[in-house]
């Protein structure tokens, strides 16, 4: 016996990557909803061989279904994830709606499995922002081993985090660039992004810094350690799949790159390629449609007394939200719901 499992937004680059990773995984399901909004009805979406049509979220009845993975705007979630709560079916949600709630827990499966019992405080379970998923995975075993006592990142966060106008945003300033009198002019971001680099996601907040890195800072510390220092510079870069972040971390004790390397290769959702080489290092079109987080260029930072840097890649509909979501499912139905 398997679960009645609903994904709601499936029609979006994170909803229709849910659809794919669970029939990848193989996810025990008994029966599969695809929900969207009423503008979208009707819409086929592909769930491994078969093809769903959506239904209407809006006069969609949770009554009964076991599992929905929500991957709409906060704003909708606000509207739909109570109700679906209430109806008693299990919410993981992908929106920021829910993350800073201390009434929900926010879980990457790799790091903080043991959140996931929280999850009866209102039957909701938060998905972390796609940046911060797969810093942590690469933080969690390294703080278990040396305590990390500050994160300095640098992101370079591909379009598709911003939704499908993004990809088609620089796929056409980019065709734009080359064939004359078709430019594009921004729109989705305030400057082009085509050939260029943008220091700005999210909104900016009073300190100066924007929201995405303020997620960043606040999630971490929710996942892995309240104590850990964290500042980021996110910025959004010309690829379309694949976040990649340059991370500098500062601990507690003396941290050997070659020790942290063999850690990193044994530690869960990981796969560790570095070589001090041409090629010997992964990038954001490498990791497209991958499981992993990817670590590359793991060397220590002499510049203070216990400090390491490495490189940090992954599939962000996957790892940064997709397949992330999917795990706590599958840690929902070992941990909890136990059918299947
Ligand atoms: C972005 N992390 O990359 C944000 C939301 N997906 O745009």
């Amino acid at each position: 016996m398997g679960y009645k499992v609903a994904v709601v937004g499936a029609t979006g680059n994170v909803g229709r990557e849910m659809l794919n990773i669970l029939a990848e995984r193989q996810f025990p399901v008994d029966e599969i909803a695809a929900l969207a909004s009423r503008r979208s009805l009707g819409t086929e979406v592909s769930f491994g061989d078969t093809t769903l049509k959506t239904r209407n979220l809006e006069q969609f009845d949770f009554s009964g279904w076991d599992i929905a993975l929500f991957a709409i705007g906060s704003d909708a979630t606000k509207d739909y994830a109570p109700r679906a709560a209430k109806a008693g079916c299990v919410v993981i949600d992908n929106s920021s709606l829910y993350r800073y709630d201390p009434d929900v827990p926010l879980i990457v499966p790799e790091v903080n499995p043991q959140a996931i019992h929280g999850y009866a405080n209102k039957n909701i379970i938060a998905n972390p922002n796609c940046s911060t998923a797969q810093m942590v995975v690469a933080l969690k075993p390294l703080h278990d081993r040396a305590t990390i006592r500050r994160v300095v990142v640098s992101t370079y966060q591909s379009v598709s985090g911003s939704g499908k106008d993004a990809i088609d945003e620089l796929w056409d300033q980019t065709k734009g660039m080359y064939v004359p009198g078709q430019e594009v002019a921004p729109s989705v971001y305030p400057k082009q992004i085509a050939f260029n680099v943008i220091p700005h996601i999210d909104v900016f907040l009073d300190d100066g810094s924007t929201k995405e890195e303020w997620k960043m800072v606040a999630e971490t510390k929710k996942i892995v350690d309240p104590a850990i220092k964290v500042t980021a510079t996110c910025v959004r870069v010309p690829v379309f799949v694949g976040h990649s972040e340059a991370i500098n971390i500062e601990f507690e004790e003396f941290l050997d790159e070659d020790e942290a390397r063999d850690i990193l290769r044994e530690a869960p959702g990981i796969m560790v390629v570095d070589k001090r080489e041409d090629g010997g290092y992964v990038t954001p079109v490498e990791c497209v449609g991958d499981f992993a987080t990817f670590i590359s260029r793991i060397r220590q930072d002499s510049t203070i007394e216990n400090g390491l840097n490495l490189w940090c890649v992954s599939d962000n509909l996957r790892k940064g939200a997709a397949l992330n979501a999917v795990q706590i499912a599958e840690l929902l139905g070992r941990e909890v719901l136990k059918k299947g």
